[in-house]
Parts: structure tokens; sequence; C-alpha cells
């Protein structure tokens, strides 16, 4: 509830402070499965805002206002709402962040976007930390802010040197975490791991997080979605270059590209025009030796190689396209998300951009330019808002697709440089960590054959699944895989696919679905040799069938005196007594001190008293512990053979109880000196002096619960007999160990 007050007051509080919600008061994002020249025309003419940049030909992410949701249902305009309220999706986002923006310890500082002026504090707090990091100050924005990085060096000189930079575009909030990430592990890393200190050894690193930070900040003040810098345009109230449309390479070169000062592909005035991509020219042509720069975008899980103005090949293709398969590998082995290289137009994955950051660093430094865009591959996938949770994994691919052009860059050969290893590399010069061993099939690095193969893969369970995979809109599952049991199955193209599989059902199989686009279109059912559906699904998809729950067997009948509680499968172990003991005792209303001469079968206090549960306000022990059935807690835990307890009762009752009688004569009772409470273990009853006659000298007084005494000192016993299912109060003046005599 105190969560639920805080969680509402930020909302309010930040929504004040915060209106990068407000232009997308009553928009919803839709995604189009396909679009004509036609259809995108009248969209921009109703000013929706074109978000993604993959499949651009065939599919779209699009900003509507009511209006255009309108105009395309009327239309009969085939699309999916993926966010029916823009503004209110961005309000729960910022008020979600503010909830965890005071914690930044350590990984924590990623669980969340942060803010311009957090990551300046991280950027000087990783300088602060790091023998090899200085702080770099680029120069100013439009706005006077600075646009600052962290220089990773060694010293020495004619290294050669690599550049990272996130956030041209304003509204790619986690390529500003994945680049300050990448810094901040270079960092740890170069003091813990001896491979990332060889390379660091070897190459200067530069890293810029922000290089748009009017944008950026623009995005959290005012407008989620900006995407240019903030520069004002003479002759236009549109502000804003797109800064990877400003770079003297293919200049308003016409592919992707617009003159007009509105658009969100603004080539600016000339090239260079935008303050900051003026300011990053100007140190990237000061930086010695750089062989090769990395543009960090989002949205889109891609790699893209120069050029991207133009489908030709460049003279260093081959190379190229080494260094970008080694990224996407990279990229995409860290947690099996899927991306895609190419150079151009990424084989219709996307479009041709003229003039881009990266072109210009290949064109006129000779560095080898890349761009990535980062997860989500979809905007059902969140789009530019990658779901926080999302953000370290995203850190984790760029770090490792951007260790590859270090490691591409320091010329090493890396690899395994254990000579027993099976993965022995004899080139190799540094030695990367990967050493592996052989497993039972004889694969280095294997885990051996999947459950109910053998190594030679034939199915030596003999049991089968028949696994039926569908696609409803017939083209294909877009990358997404079914993986289950060591086997990856997807349907290429149309619409199903059955596939068989062996499995071993004795044991637990995991299954998971994921990893493509148009993951809503995917469904499969997996069924075993009986017919029976085991498991099915669409994607995203975890889980599992078969044997899966830990099996504890025993017996399961209550009942049985061999009752097992933990037990989840019947072994038909249970042993039933023929004939149970049982005690009925009658409890008055009120407070009473009961026993019992039996040893129950289920001796836990509130299975004891459970056919009086209603009547029952409290049971306590002698130590003063309680249980209250009202809230179900159990102080006491089980009863103890040959103890009384205290009781209160909102009426008469009848307690039984069954298990086993105890044999009094063989029943050992200590008694501490003091005040104690005393159980009767014998079945009749009998005078409380003969009763208690081997412990009479250390007898001070015995009551009942309603206060009647016997007082050996004063040779009086006003209670007479002692009686089955009555407990007493016994002061002693010492400690005493007795039996009762046979029953
Ligand atoms: O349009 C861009 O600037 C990039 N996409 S984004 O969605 N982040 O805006 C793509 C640049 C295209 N590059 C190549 N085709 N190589
Ligand atoms: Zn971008």
């Amino acid at each position: 509830m105190k969560n639920l007050i805080s969680f509402s007051l930020l909302l309010f509080v930040f929504q004040i402070s915060a209106q990068n919600s407000a232009p997308y008061t009553n928009t919803s994002l839709v995604h189009l499965k396909s679009i004509s020249p036609a259809l995108e025309a009248s969209l921009h003419n109703l000013d929706a805002t074109f978000l993604s940049c993959r499949e651009h030909q065939s599919s779209s992410d699009i900003i509507v206002s009511a209006t255009a949701l309108n105009w395309l249902n009327t239309n009969n305009v085939v699309f999916e709402t993926i966010v029916t309220d823009l503004k209110q999706k961005i309000d729960h986002d910022n008020a979600a962040m503010e909830l965890l923006r005071s914690e930044k310890d350590g990984e924590e500082w990623y669980n969340i976007y942060r803010t311009y002026s957090e990551v300046q504090d991280k950027l000087v707090e990783i300088a602060n930390s790091s023998s090899i990091a200085t702080l770099i100050d680029l120069g100013d924005s439009y706005e006077n802010r600075a646009i600052k990085g962290l220089k990773f060096s060694t010293g020495g000189s004619n290294k050669p040197a690599v550049f990272f930079n996130g956030c041209q575009h304003a509204r790619e909030w986690v390529t500003v975490m994945a680049t300050t990430y990448f810094a901040d592990q270079l960092a740890q890393e170069y003091t813990s791991d001896n491979f990332t200190a060889t390379l660091l050894d070897l190459v200067d690193v530069y890293i810029v997080p922000i290089v748009n930070p009017d944008g950026y900040v623009y995005t959290h003040t005012t407008d989620r979605y900006w995407r240019k810098n903030r520069q004002v345009n003479a002759n236009s109230s549109c502000v804003g270059t797109d800064l990877n449309r400003n770079w003297d390479a293919d200049w308003n070169g016409g592919e992707s590209t617009s003159t007009s000062e509105c658009s969100d592909v603004y080539v600016g005035t000339s090239p260079f025009s935008a303050t900051e991509a003026n300011v990053l020219k100007n140190y990237m042509e000061s930086v010695p030796n750089l062989v090769g720069h990395l543009d960090i975008h989002s949205y889109s899980a891609l790699v893209l190689g120069p050029w991207g103005y133009t489908n030709t090949e460049s003279p260093d293709h081959d190379e190229i396209v080494s260094l970008g398969n080694a990224m996407n590998d990279a990229i995409t082995n860290t947690n099996n998300y899927p991306f895609i290289f190419g150079v151009g137009d990424a084989n219709g994955a996307l479009y041709l951009a003229s003039g881009t950051m990266p072109d210009w660093s290949y064109d006129e430094l000779g560095a080898l330019g890349y761009t990535f865009e980062l997860r989500p591959n979809s905007s059902s996938g969140g789009g530019f808002e990658l779901p926080e949770s999302q953000i370290l994994d995203a850190c984790a691919e760029n770090y490792n697709g951007a260790m590859e052009m270090i490691i591409w860059a320091a010329d090493v050969q890396s690899g395994c440089m254990d000579a027993t290893a099976c993965n022995y590399d004899a080139n190799a010069t540094v030695d990367d960590g990967t050493c592996a061993e052989l497993d039972e099939c004889g694969d280095c690095g294997g885990n051996g054959p999947n459950p109910g193969y053998d190594c030679d893969g034939n199915c030596v369970t003999g049991e089968m699944l028949t696994i039926q995979l569908e696609d409803s809109y017939g083209d294909g599952w877009n990358g997404n895989t079914l993986n289950i049991n060591g086997s990856s199955l997807t349907i290429a193209s149309g619409s199903s696919s059955t596939e068989v599989l062996c499995y071993d059902s004795n044991l637990c199989v995991s299954v998971v679905c994921d990893g493509g686009t148009w993951p809503e279109e995917v469904s499969w059912t997996i069924i075993n040799s009986d017919g029976v559906e085991l498991l099915s699904g669409g994607a995203p998809f975890s889980g599992e069938f078969g044997n899966c729950s830990s099996e504890i067997l025993g017996c399961t009948d209550p009942l049985a005196i061999n009752y097992n509680e933990l037990a989840t499968t019947d072994d038909g172990s249970c042993e039933y007594s023929s004939a149970l003991d049982v005690q009925i005792i009658n409890l008055p209303i009120g407070w009473y001190i009961f026993s019992t001469f039996i040893s129950p079968q289920f001796p836990a206090i509130d299975d004891l008293v459970s056919s009086i549960n209603s009547a029952t306000i409290i049971v306590k022990d002698a130590e003063g512990l309680a249980y209250l059935p009202d809230w179900d807690f159990n102080g006491i835990g089980d009863a103890i053979d040959g103890e009384a307890y205290l009781i209160k009762l909102s009426e008469n009752q009848n307690l039984s109880t069954s298990g086993t009688k105890i044999i009094p004569e063989d029943f050992v009772i200590n008694l501490n000196e003091g005040w104690s409470l005393l159980a009767y273990l014998r079945d009749s009853p009998a005078n409380l002096v003969n009763m208690l006659a081997t412990i009479n000298q250390q007898i001070v007084i015995v009551k009942t619960f309603d206060g009647t005494a016997y007082l050996p000192d004063w040779d009086y016993n006003g209670i007479g007999d002692m009686t089955p299912g009555q407990g007493y109060q016994i002061k002693l003046n010492s400690n005493v160990s007795f039996s009762y005599p046979q029953n």
C-alpha cells in the first residue's frame, strides 16, 4: 500500500516536472504489415510519425493521432495496435523509473534510463576510478552543453585507435546506457581480466555516449520521440537537423533524406552545419591512427557496414564483412537474441541513407565505420522504449559486439592457448579464456547427447514427439525459433510445418520460443506418441513439460500411520493401524488446562485441535508460545507427548485425539524447580496423592485451571482425583523425574 501511495505521488510529481509525453496526448503506436508509397504519403499527410528503420519497405511502426487511427479503420488498412495510449505509457515508464532513480550502486545504475547529468557524473566516476581512462571534452552543443566522453589509453604512440559513440538520435536511449556500460566494463576489466588488459595495452579506445546532448535532454523534458538536434533553422519554425544526415559522405544524396526543416531526416544547410556533427568531426580528425568507428543506434537489432548510401561494394568489402559477421555473431550469441549483418540496405532489411557518420569515417578517415541498431527488433518489443528490464541485456550484447572491433584493431590472434584443450589454437597470441574439453560424444565444449538420444543421434528411448508449427500470416516465422530438447525448429516460409523429435519422458524438457519479428503470428503444439498434447504456445515463450516437479515418493494418505506430507507421488507404502487409540476430552468454555494420554498421530497443534478450531481462541504451551487459529498462526509447532497445554474456548467442546496410548509407567516426566504444567497420562481417574507419591517431598502446590489446590505441607487435597484429559499447574522446590503408575 505504501508503495502504491508513493508510486501515485511520484507519478503526480513527475507529470508536473516532465512533459515529454505531452506531444503524445491522444496518440497510439500502431504497426503496419505492409505499406505502399500511397499509404505512406497519406499517413505523412495525417502527421503520422514513422519510427522503425528495419524492413522499412514492408512494415512500419507508426505514431498516429486519433484522426489518423480513424482514417486507417475507415480505409480498411490492416494494422495492429501496439500501444493504445502512448502518453499514458510514457508517463507510466517515467514514474516507474523515478522509483529507482536513487539506486545507483554497481549494475543498479543500469536498471533505468539515466539523464544527461547522471551520465556526466558517471563518466567522471569512471575516469576517477581507472588508471587508464581520461575524461575528454570534445566541445559544446548548439545549446552549449558539453559533449564528453572517455579515452582509454596506456600511453605510447602509433597505436591503432577505435571510436564509439551513442545517441546521434535523441530518442535512442538505450544507446546511452550501452556506451556508458561499455566504458564502465573496460575500466573494471582492465584490472580484472587479462584478455581485456592485453587488448587495451594495444589499442586506444574513445567512447562518447551522448553526441546529441540537447536532443537527449529534450526527450526527457519535452518530447520523448525527438530525433534530431535542437538547432534553430532560419526561415522555419521547425527545429533541428538529423545529425546522421549531416556528414560529408554523399551528403544530401537523396537516400532517406529531406531538405525540409520539418522532416526527421533534414540534412541541414550544408555538411557539418549541425554544431554537434562539426564538433565530432573536428575531434575525430584529431585522433591519430583511427582504424575503426562504431555509431550506436536503436532499434532493429542490426549490424551495418559501409557503405550505407549505396549497395555498391566498397574496396574493403571482404574485411568489412569479416568484422561485421564477427560483431554480429558476438552480439547474437550473448543472449541468443538474433541480429542481422549487412552492408548497404542489408538485403532490404532497411533503407539506404545518405550523409551518415560511419560512411564519413570510412570515406574520409579510412576507418571501418559501422552502425549498430540495438534491441529490440520491433516495436512490439518496446521500440525506443526497450523495457528497463532489458537494458543490461542490451548493454552486454553491445559490449560483446564492440569488443570484436577492439580485438580486430589490436590485430591479435585471440583463441585458446592451452595445448591440452580440445580447441587449442597454435596461432593464438592472446588467450581469450575460451579453452574447452571434449564431452562424452567427442564434441569439443559440448554437453553430451540430447536427452533421449545416443551420441550417434539414435533415439534410444524410442519416445517421439510431434511438433506442429503454425504461422497465422503465412509468411514463415520471421526468424523466430522453437527450441526444444536441443533442436531449433522454425517455419522458413508458408503457414505450417510438422517436425518429429526424440525425447526422454522421465526428464523435464525446457521449451523456449523467441528470436524473430512478428511473434504474434507464431503458434505451436507439442504432442506425444499417444496423441496427448503436452504443451502449446506462441512467441515469446519460456516453459517446460515432462517430469519437471522434483518428485518425492511416499505415502500420500493422511489417514495412514506413515503418511508423508512431503510426498508428491504415492508409492503404495501406506500402512494403516487397525485400531487407533482414541481419547475424548471434555473442554469447558473459557480457560482450561488439558493433556492427553495419547501420542497423537498428527501431533501438530493445529491438526490436534482442528476439529474444534472454530471455538478455539488460543492454545498456549508452558513457555507462553501460542497457536492462534484465527491468524492461522502456529507458534507451538508439534504437541509434545506428556505435556499439558492451556486452551481458551468460546464454547464447550469435546476434543477427540487419536494415536497410540502412552504407557504411563514407561514414560518419564521431567519437571524443573518452580512452576510447570503437568499432564496426567493414565486412562482412568485416581487419587492425586497416590499418583504423585514419588515426588511428594518436592511439591509446593498443585492447582487445577479453576484454582482448586493440593498443598502437601498442609496435607490438603482439594483436587481429589487426577482426571484423564486434564492438566495441572505444579510448583516444585527442586527438579524431579518420575513416572505415573501403570493403568
Ligand atoms: O536512419 C538512420 O540514421 C539509421 N537508423 S535509425 O533508426 N537509428 O535512425 C540507419 C542508418 C542507415 N545506415 C545504413 N544503411 N548503413
Ligand atoms: Zn538512430
